[in-house]
C-alpha cells in the first residue's frame, strides 16, 4: 500500500507560509523594550563602541550572504542539468579563479579584523577620566559594591550619577564571576587574585539590569544586579543617606561621623523600646546574623551583604526578590529553599523571631 502523499495544494501553502513564519520569528527579536538585557540598547560610550562594531560586522555579513546566495541561485537555475546538455568543462587548476577566491576572503577578513581590533584596544584602554571609582566584589551569589572615596558599602544595586565616567575595579571573594550590565557594554571577569577593571559613562537616567556572566555554581542564574543611573543630585542624596548611621543607633563609622555632622545628618532614630523593630535588633545582635553581616555600629560580619541600609534597597539576594516584608520573611525562614545553594543557612527561626527581624531590617533605611 502506498502512503498518501500531501497534495500539491498543501505543499504550495507550506511553501508560501514558511518564509512568512521565519520572517515573523526573526522580527520578534527586534522589539527592544521587551528585552531589558538586550545588547542592542547601548546607554554608554563603551556600549556604543560595541554596537557600532556589531553593526559594521552585520553589514559585511549580510553583504556576503546576499552575494553568495545570488551566485548560488544563478548557478542552480542557469547551469542545471538538462536532458541534452553536454558534460560541463572542469575548472580544476584555473589559476585566476584560485587566486581570486583566496584574496577575496582575505580582504573580507581584513574588513572584519581591523574594526574589531581597534574596538578591543579602545575598550581595554585606560579610562580617559575618572569621576567615580566603584569596587565591585563578586560573591556566590550576590554582588558587593564599595565606594572607597565616599565610605559607602552596599549590595546588588549599584548607584551611579549620569554623565560621569565610572571606573569599576572588579574582584572576587571566591570563584570566577563576570560583571555585566549589557546596556553599559561588555562583560569583564572577576578573577581570584587578579583585579580587573572596566569603565563606562552612562548617558541615560534609569534602572538597568545586569547579571553574572560566568558560570559560578548553583545559583549563578540568580546572581543578578541593578544599575541605578541617577541625576547627580539624586546620587548625592543617596550617598548622604548611605553615610548616615543606621537606625538603632550604634556609633557611625569614624570616617563618616564627621561628614554626617558636617552634612547636619542626625543618626536615624533608634526603634522605640518594646517595638517589634527593637525586639528584632535584639535578636539580630544575639544570633548568628552578626557573624556574617555588618550593620554599622552593631556587627562586622563580611560573609553576607552589608545590611546597614538594607531598607533603602529595592531588591535583595542577588536582586532576585523585591524588598517587601513578605519576601524578607520568607527569605529568613528558609534561605536555601528560596534560592538554591544560598550560603545563608536556615537558622530555624520561629515566626515571632522572623517578624521581629523583618521589622528591624525594614527600619534600616
Ligand atoms: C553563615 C552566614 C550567614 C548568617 C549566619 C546569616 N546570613 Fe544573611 N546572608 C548570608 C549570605 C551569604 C547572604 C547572601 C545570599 C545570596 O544572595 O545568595 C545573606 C543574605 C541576607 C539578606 C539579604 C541581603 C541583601 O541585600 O541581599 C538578609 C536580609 C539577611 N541575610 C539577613 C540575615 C539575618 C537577619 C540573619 C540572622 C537571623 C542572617 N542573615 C544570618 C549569610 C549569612
Ligand atoms: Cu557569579
Amino acid at each position: 500500500m502506498v502512503a498518501r502523499r500531501p497534495t500539491r495544494t498543501v505543499m504550495r501553502l507550506v511553501a508560501a507560509l514558511a518564509p512568512a513564519a521565519l520572517l515573523a520569528a526573526a522580527l520578534a527579536g527586534c522589539a527592544p523594550n521587551d528585552f531589558p538585557q538586550s545588547t542592542f540598547n547601548p546607554r554608554s560610550e563603551f556600549a556604543g563602541m560595541i554596537q557600532s562594531l556589531n553593526l559594521q560586522l552585520i553589514f559585511w555579513v549580510v553583504l556576503i550572504f546576499i552575494v553568495v546566495q545570488t551566485l548560488l541561485i544563478v548557478a542552480i537555475v542557469k547551469f542545471r542539468a538538462r536532458p541534452d546538455s553536454p558534460e560541463p568543462k572542469p575548472v580544476h587548476g584555473n589559476t585566476a579563479l584560485e587566486i581570486a577566491w583566496t584574496i577575496a576572503p582575505a580582504i573580507i577578513l581584513a574588513f572584519v579584523a581591523v574594526p574589531t581590533v581597534l574596538t578591543i584596544f579602545k575598550t581595554q584602554a585606560k579610562p580617559v577620566r575618572t569621576d567615580l571609582v566603584v569596587k565591585v566584589i563578586g560573591h556566590q551569589w550576590w554582588w558587593e559594591f564599595q565606594y572607597p572615596d565616599l565610605g559607602v558599602v552596599t549590595a546588588n544595586e549599584m548607584h551611579v550619577p549620569v554623565g560621569r565616567t565610572i571606573v569599576v575595579d572588579i574582584e572576587t571573594a571566591d570563584v570566577i564571576h563576570s560583571f555585566w550590565f549589557p546596556a553599559m557594554g561588555g562583560k569583564r571577569d572577576a578573577i581570584p587574585g587578579r583585579p580587573n577593571r572596566i569603565w563606562f559613562t552612562p548617558d541615560t537616567v534609569g534602572v538597568f539590569p545586569g547579571q553574572c556572566a560566568e558560570f559560578c555554581g548553583l545559583s549563578h542564574a540568580n546572581m543578578r544586579m541593578k544599575l541605578m543611573v541617577e541625576t547627580p543630585a539624586a546620587f548625592a542624596a543617596w550617598v548622604e543617606l548611605q553615610r548616615r548611621p543606621p537606625a538603632g543607633g550604634g556609633a557611625a563609622p569614624d570616617s563618616t561621623a564627621a561628614v554626617s555632622a558636617a552634612m547636619a545628618l542626625a543618626p536615624a532614630p533608634a526603634p522605640p523600646a518594646g517595638s517589634p523593630a527593637a525586639r528584632g535588633r535584639e535578636i539580630f545582635g544575639q544570633s548568628a546574623c552578626i557573624g556574617c553581616h555588618t550593620v554599622a555600629g552593631l556587627s562586622a560580619g563580611v560573609l553576607g551583604p552589608d545590611l546597614t541600609h538594607f531598607a533603602s534597597r529595592t531588591t535583595f539576594a542577588g536582586s532576585l526578590f523585591e524588598n517587601t516584608p513578605d519576601n524578607v520573611a520568607r527569605w529568613l525562614t528558609d534561605p536555601p529553599g528560596r534560592k538554591p545553594g544560598a550560603l545563608m543557612p536556615n537558622l530555624g527561626l520561629t515566626p515571632e523571631q522572623v517578624n521581629a527581624l523583618v521589622a528591624y531590617l525594614e527600619s534600616l533605611k
